[in-house]
């Protein structure tokens, strides 16, 4: 008898090992958690050489934006006197050089140029194509000191750049006279007095899709 009910005990003990497991609905299958895969695509990180009027885009195969760890957000442009018959640099000719970020919420900048007309205005650009600039952006504006310099510096929330009524591809930077701009597009062309961008820009507002 007591033979008889340690296999009973038994029996239902394998039976409950078998059987809970599968009225419990088995071990649930955990889904491999999906990563958010890092937005794949151009390194945020540009620099721009003088001498290279060609270039559009900055140097590639500096690392992409997958890792972390701090990559450059920050960019240089050369804005250049240039010759309107060619649109070549002058040499020795009036130039600048803008320090920016490539994306966040505004467009943060710091401008200095050297060689200007003492006393004169001067207002740093976002021009759009065609003429005259329908929806340019202001960055900011400046008078150049006794010694020609201009220093403009500022946050502006220009949206990305260029425009998408932009015909370019990128978005021209130009120091122009501030008399020939009337806030909100281009009023006359003095080309000589101005300052151009080495080559064209992108910049990514993170507010804007
Ligand atoms: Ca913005
Ligand atoms: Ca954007």
């Amino acid at each position: 008898m007591k033979k008889a009910l340690l296999v009973l005990v038994t029996a239902l003990a394998l039976l409950a090992i078998m059987v809970i497991p599968v009225i419990a609905g088995g071990p649930k299958a955990t889904k491999g958690e999906r990563g958010r895969s890092g937005k794949a695509g151009k390194p945020n990180v540009g620099d721009v050489y003088l001498g290279s009027t060609d270039d559009v885009e900055p140097p590639e195969g500096q690392g992409g934006r997958s890792g972390e760890a701090g990559k450059s957000n920050v960019a240089h442009l050369y804005l250049h006197e240039k010759d309107p018959s060619d649109w070549s640099i002058v040499e020795g000719g009036a130039w600048g050089k803008m320090k920016y970020n490539l994306e966040g919420s505004t467009f943060d900048f710091v401008f200095n140029a050297h060689g200007l007309d003492a006393g004169v205005e001067y207002t740093l650009i976002y021009y759009p194509d065609p003429w005259p600039g329908t929806g340019l952006k202001c960055l900011g504006s400046a008078e150049a000191n006794g010694g020609g310099n201009v220093h403009i510096g500022g946050s502006v929330d220009t949206g990305d750049l260029p425009i998408a009524a932009d015909t370019n591809a990128g978005a021209k930077i130009w120091l122009v006279l501030s008399s020939d701009y009337d806030g909100s597009e281009m009023t006359a062309w003095n080309p000589t007095e101005y300052l151009f961008e080495i080559n064209l820009i992108e910049y990514n507002d993170t507010e804007v899709e």
